[in-house]
């Protein structure tokens, strides 16, 4: 059987059996045997999954598991060897399709003791039982494989060696965002530390005696070096996980604890005003205050606001809003410091409360926070998965209290008097919410048909969009290392959510959707059938959108990277009902870096299968571009209309004399002619790249999940709660302890700031891969070390001393 054949059976057959499900359900979906912290969806067959270096019974080369791959269709999870400790690490997507994650915490043995091999500064090189070496400095890069892969052979596993790739700095709950060029950014983080970025009271906010890394650096550094950064030394405290949104103008907001900020210390794309952009610069450290989020809400972790951009979207001229929602706006002093809160979080309610901004207004106008509608309730850890129809859905995470784990706080200093365990949280939600961002305020929010799923996702939980439209949703594990018997236990149950669109009888099924996509230049055109809808088609194709959908790297309520880009479209009616759509190219790279998306064809608001496809050249580096694809005009035709219901598919005019109820009528064809200019060819090209991971299919094999009886009551949507400061003044308040937590390490530690472990590749220069393009293969080259090259280093059997 031709693999593409088999490829194209299996889309089906998920396509239709996804159809069955019931909209607004939550269905389990198998065990994901290690407890799912982070995830990225690799391509349209598989989701990576990553857990800290813990105790989970399932094993790999003879120590417990922290990685592994779900299978989309067969719903079952299979081990995967990562070397290095990749707890609370941040993580993006290559512009090749590939994912790479960045630092994680040291190495970490059972009850999340220092691994048995000490660093001479203190953290843990590697442990002897978990056999988990340090990631506090790791780069590991994951080519996604698909089921006609060997996914035993080298280029389908985790290249995780920091001998050979690391970062300059030791980097835990980093943030990573990509630039235009597809190179990232990574913005602060811990050294090591826990709960809250500070020692208390607050006397050293740049370097914290060595526990914050308040600086950042890129990837690949290209030799560029580490640079400090104000905003994240004045959010000291509360800057861990910083929100980071590239923007049209090439800047970037950053945004922590109250404060936002606007930096422009990045290579940067700059835009002339016909958005067509000409000129890169390597701009340097700059930041512009903007104003505060209103009424002290904190998003960033531990508050865990849910944060995502809106839609970008011709309306809006593909200018980023962002949407805060929920948090804490738990007071100074109830943050307490590295070890733990000063307060018993659990009983403080979260924030219900929204935000928008848009950092860059239309017209020049002066940015402002403008205030949104509420939460349908609190919500802390709640995180938005942008939904293919452009609605946002806010799913996981708990009505009172924060992330994080501790065995104490300010107010109960023995673990056994924790009512929750370690968990920092209390109350999960198990109803998701949708947001519609079109709507007009006030109706905004809504659970109306939305099931509630009896599994607490709090801490350490996430959630990612799959290519069907349905939500893929796991993990949760408010604790040291694995504890399946305390009321929040590991969590390695999954579940598949069915949003709305899923009651639809019919869904769009598009042809013509390309491998990839380019920035300005050639409209393309993609063809929907009249079986995809039903009744009028001027109405059908007038309502329909295409969309990239980004997920992102899901982490700690955030999903790094995930974007919504709609493009331009026109279209024509045809004959028959079918409608052929005239799609733009995407505006520019600052609005959509390049990388892989999955692509969406809505109609009626219900969206088709998506179908991955690669933004951009497929490489980093200056993206090329070309001016923004001219469009034919529309065409209509008034008697055509869709067949999806099964009823005969066309009208009996048949269109040859159906009238046009505007004048866009006519010899239609001939609009599409002329007009187009400076086409950038990448699109054969790219198609080749994701078609290189063609081997034979590996069966996987597992246990069911162990039954699991629920010990802790779900919230279900729409509970209110008053906002209760009270908290504050009840119970004895103990004050601000010293770092106890097991799982972080004492703060006190050597020079932090030593080349320690530093790459020894020159990335610039040294392991330059043969070719930037192997054009017989198809295959795409790093412009920097490539570990997966035939002819690199690349180190397969660990050596303990050196890394
Ligand atoms: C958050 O920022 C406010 C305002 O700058 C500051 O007073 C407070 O100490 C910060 N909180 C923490 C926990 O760092
Ligand atoms: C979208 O395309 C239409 C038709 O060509 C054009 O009039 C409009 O300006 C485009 N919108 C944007 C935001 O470029
Ligand atoms: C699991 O949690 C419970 C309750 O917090 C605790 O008593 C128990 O010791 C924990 N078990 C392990 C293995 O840590
Ligand atoms: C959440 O906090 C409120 C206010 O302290 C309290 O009344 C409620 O019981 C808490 N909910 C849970 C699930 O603990
Ligand atoms: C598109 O279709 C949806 C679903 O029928 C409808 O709610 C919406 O109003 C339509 N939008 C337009 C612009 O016709
Ligand atoms: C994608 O790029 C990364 C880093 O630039 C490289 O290591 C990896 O091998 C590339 N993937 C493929 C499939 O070529
Ligand atoms: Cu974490």
């Amino acid at each position: 059987m031709l693999p593409s054949i088999s490829l194209l059976a299996l889309g089906l057959a998920s396509a239709s059996s996804t159809l069955a499900a019931t909209a607004g359900s939550f269905v389990e979906s198998g065990d994901t045997l290690v407890s799912a912290m982070m995830m990225f969806l690799g391509n349209e067959e598989k989701v990576y999954i990553l857990d800290k270096a813990e105790g989970n019974p399932a094993q790999v080369k003879g120590h417990p598991a922290w990685g592994s791959v779900w299978d989309i269709k067969t719903q079952q999870s299979t081990v995967m060897d990562v070397r290095s400790n990749v707890f609370c690490a941040s993580g993006m997507h290559l512009p090749n399709g590939s994912y790479v994650t960045f630092g994680g915490n040291g190495a970490i043995g059972r009850g999340g003791e220092i691994g048995s091999v000490r660093n001479p500064w203190g953290n843990g090189a590697w442990d002897a039982e978990y056999q988990d070496f340090d990631g506090s400095k790791a780069i590991r890069i994951l080519n996604p494989c698909t089921s006609q892969d060997n996914f035993a052979s080298t280029k389908c596993q985790w290249f995780d060696d920091a001998s050979l790739l690391s970062m300059q700095k030791q980097r835990w709950y980093s943030t990573a965002e990509p630039l235009a060029d597809g190179t990232m950014v990574l913005i602060g983080g811990f050294v090591n530390g826990g709960y809250i970025n500070r020692n208390y009271p607050n006397r050293d906010p740049e370097f914290s005696g060595g526990a914050a890394e308040n600086t950042y650096e890129f990837y690949p550094a290209n030799g560029r070096g580490v640079q400090p950064v104000q905003f994240l030394i004045k959010t000291s405290g509360l800057n861990a996980y910083a929100h980071a949104f590239l923007l049209s103008s090439g800047k970037m907001l950053v945004q922590a604890n109250v404060s936002t900020s606007m930096s422009y210390f990045f290579l940067t794309l700059v835009l002339q005003a016909n958005d067509f952009p000409v000129i890169w610069d390597y701009n340097t450290n700059t930041e512009t205050p903007l104003p505060d989020i209103p009424g002290n809400v904190v998003r960033v972790y531990p508050a865990s606001g849910a944060v995502a951009m809106l839609p970008l979207t011709p309306a809006n001229n593909w200018n980023p809003t962002i949407l805060f929602c929920g948090g804490s706006d738990m007071p100074d002093e109830a943050w307490g410091n590295y070890a733990n809160p000063a307060i018993d979080t659990w009983k403080y309610p979260a924030s219900r409360d929204c935000q928008r901004l848009t950092p860059e207004p239309a017209g020049g106008s002066v940015p402002a926070y403008e205030s949104d509608d509420d939460m349908l309730e609190g919500r802390t850890m709640g995180q938005f998965i942008i939904l293919p129809d452009g609605k946002m859905l806010v799913i996981n995470g708990g009505l009172n209290g924060t992330a994080g784990y501790a065995t104490a706080t300010g107010q109960t200093a023995n673990y056994g008097d924790m009512p929750f365990g370690m968990s920092l949280a209390s109350g999960p939600i198990g109803t998701p919410a949708i947001y519609d961002p079109n709507a007009p305020k006030g109706s905004r929010w809504s659970n109306a048909g939305l099931g509630t799923s009896n599994i607490a996702r709090l801490y350490h939980s996430s959630a990612i969009l799959l290519p069907d439209g349905s939500v893929f949703v796991a993990g949760s594990n408010p604790n040291v290392d694995v504890n399946t018997t305390t009321i929040f236990p590991t969590e390695y149950r999954s579940e598949i959510f069915y949003p709305p669109y899923f009651g639809a009888s019919t869904r769009p099924t598009p042809s013509g959707v390309p491998k990839s996509i380019s920035y300005g230049g050639n409209s393309f055109d993609i063809t929907i059938p009249a079986s995809s809808y039903t009744g009028s088609a001027n109405h059908a194709a007038g309502n329909t959108t295409v969309a990239l959908v980004r997920g992102g790297f899901t982490t700690h309520a955030m999903n790094m990277g995930q974007r919504y880009l709609q493009l331009n479209n026109t279209f024509t009616v045809n004959a028959g009902g079918t409608i052929t759509l005239h799609v733009a190219q995407a505006p520019n790279p600052n609005v959509l870096q390049p990388g892989p998306a999955l692509l969406f064809v809505n109609v009626n608001g219900i969206p088709s299968v998506g179908t991955l496809v690669i933004v951009g050249n497929g490489r980093m580096g200056i993206q090329p571009t070309a001016p923004p694809s001219i469009l034919p005009a529309s065409v209509l035709l008034d008697t055509a209309k869709g067949s999806g219901d099964g009823s005969a598919s066309t009208s009996p005019g048949g269109g040859a004399q159906g009238g046009n109820s505007n004048g866009a009528m006519g010899a239609h064809t001939g609009a599409i002619v002329g007009g187009v200019v400076g086409a950038i060819a990448v699109i054969g090209l790219l198609g080749a790249l994701l078609g290189i991971f063609l081997a034979r299919r590996r069966r996987t094999a597992n246990a069911a999940p162990a039954s699991h009886s629920t010990s802790y009551t779900m919230a279900a949507g729409g509970q209110g709660m008053a906002m209760g400061d009270a908290v504050l003044a009840g119970g004895p308040h103990r004050g601000m302890r010293s770092s106890d937590s097991s799982a972080f390490v004492p703060l006190q530690h050597g020079n932090s700031s030593d080349a320690w472990h530093g790459s020894t590749a020159d990335l610039t220069g040294g392991y330059k891969d043969k070719d930037e393009m192997d054009v017989a293969s198809g295959r795409m080259m790093s412009m920097d070390y490539d570990p997966y090259a035939a002819s690199s280093p690349r180190v397969t059997t660990p050596v303990q001393h050196r890394y």
